[in-house]
């Protein structure tokens, strides 16, 4: 049958490379991001050869989550597949002089917008006693490097999250994982940067980053597993990188 599945930071990097890889899987699509403007054109890129649906709305507003779930319609309100990715990191500073705002931010966004994301979805997952959660981690959720200290600390969360939903869902069958990428050229470092253009693009010279096209294919192949396995964890560098701060770059 074919499957549904809801994306959360489909308009940009790993969450539009995944969408795209579903698509050729020909999973329906629910796909979801703040950019109205950037859903509209990933929907008519991928309409045709699956079903598309795009929701707008922000994780960090828990009224805005739900009435956007609860407003899909009858042919999208069973979801085979959530995957869990919005998220980005504010600023790299060190903890005393880190800003309240950038913190909020993450914590808002990558945890509280995850746990809000998921509680909309996973009741109807449990009643079918079916289901496939991918909750996208980091590498700062395996391990902490400076001034990566709250960005780390929300990515531990959903390391947490996720163990802790795989044990609370295993009686409902439901397949619950993570994947936890190491440098990805995306959007990511303009976010952190705050559109500091050279200094985003400076994080991935030197060497070849992971592309978002290589997480999405992950997720593909985690996806299309026969149901009884479930890929619960995996962590995914580029071969340049072996931790979060030895990084072989070309001089
Ligand atoms: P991008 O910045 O390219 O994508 C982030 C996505 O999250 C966008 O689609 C954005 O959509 C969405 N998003 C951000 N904030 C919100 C919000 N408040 N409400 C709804 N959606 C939001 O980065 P990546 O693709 O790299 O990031 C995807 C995930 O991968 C994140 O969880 C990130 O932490 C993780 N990751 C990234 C790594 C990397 O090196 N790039 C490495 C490890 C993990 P919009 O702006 O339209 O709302
Ligand atoms: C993104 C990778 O190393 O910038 O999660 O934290 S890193």
């Amino acid at each position: 049958m074919t499957k549904t599945a809801l994306i959360t930071g489909a308009t940009s990097g790993i969450g539009k490379a995944t969408a795209i890889a579903f698509s050729e899987e020909g999973i329906n699509l629910i796909i979801c991001g703040r950019r109205k403007e950037a859903l509209k054109d990933l929907q008519k890129k991928l309409e045709g050869k699956i079903r598309v649906h795009a929701l707008s709305f922000d994780v960090r507003n828990k009224e805005e989550v739900f009435k956007a779930i609860e407003s899909l319609p009858e042919e999208f309100r069973q979801i085979d597949i959530l995957v869990n990715n919005a998220g980005n990191a504010h600023g790299l500073d060190p903890i005393q002089s880190g800003s309240i705002e950038d913190w909020d931010a993450m914590i808002d966004i990558n945890v509280k917008g995850l746990l809000y994301v998921s509680k909309a979805v996973i009741p109807q997952m449990a009643e079918r006693k079916s289901g496939h959660i991918i909750n996208i981690g980091s590498i700062a959720g395996k391990e902490v490097y400076p001034n990566g200290n709250v960005y780390s600390a929300s990515k531990h969360a959903v390391d947490a999250i996720n163990k802790g939903m795989r044990i609370d869902l295993n009686e409902q069958g439901i397949r619950v994982g993570a994947i936890h990428p190491g440098l990805v050229e995306t959007e990511f470092s303009e976010v952190r940067f705050k559109g500091d253009h050279e200094r985003a693009k400076s994080v991935y010279e030197g060497f070849e980053p992971l592309h978002p096209e290589d997480i999405a294919d992950i997720i593909r192949f985690v996806v299309t597993r026969p149901y009884h396995v479930n890929i619960a964890d995996l962590l995914v560098l580029p071969t340049a990188q072996a931790n979060s701060t030895t990084v072989h770059k070309n001089k």
